[in-house]
């Protein structure tokens, strides 16, 4: 059985639409799986997609979500520096709540740790 030409360029093209909406679907799939496996990992993404250099030029919203993309001992000369999230006043926000957390703050080019 012979195809006209006409009908093997729309299966051709639809072939080809098909694929990208199979390799969106698996995009999607693998995105929504490593959300779930790693939600630190995603506000992480979330945070760098709002600011490509992550050099948190923008408060987070809570410690908790600064926390959850490892940020910890934001110091007062950062630009995500916020006084409500530095509840002893000591300069340094979004302390670990118990002594010697495991991030580290890297914007600016600082690191710092303790409270
Ligand atoms: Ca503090």
């Amino acid at each position: 059985m012979a195809l006209s030409l006409k009908t093997r360029f729309r299966i051709r093209r639809w072939g080809g639409r098909l694929l990208l909406l199979y390799l969106a679907i698996c995009a999607a799939a693998i995105v929504i799986s490593l959300n779930g496996l790693y939600p630190a990992a995603s506000h992480r993404l979330a945070y760098a997609l709002r600011d490509p250099a992550m050099d948190l030029t923008q408060p987070f919203t809570s410690c908790a979500a600064a926390h959850a993309a490892g940020f910890y001992n934001i110091p007062s000369g950062s630009k995500a520096y916020v006084e409500g999230q530095d509840r002893d006043g000591d300069g340094l926000a979004c302390e670990p709540y118990s002594g010697g957390g495991p991030g580290t703050f890297v914007g600016a080019g600082r690191a710092s740790s303790g409270g």
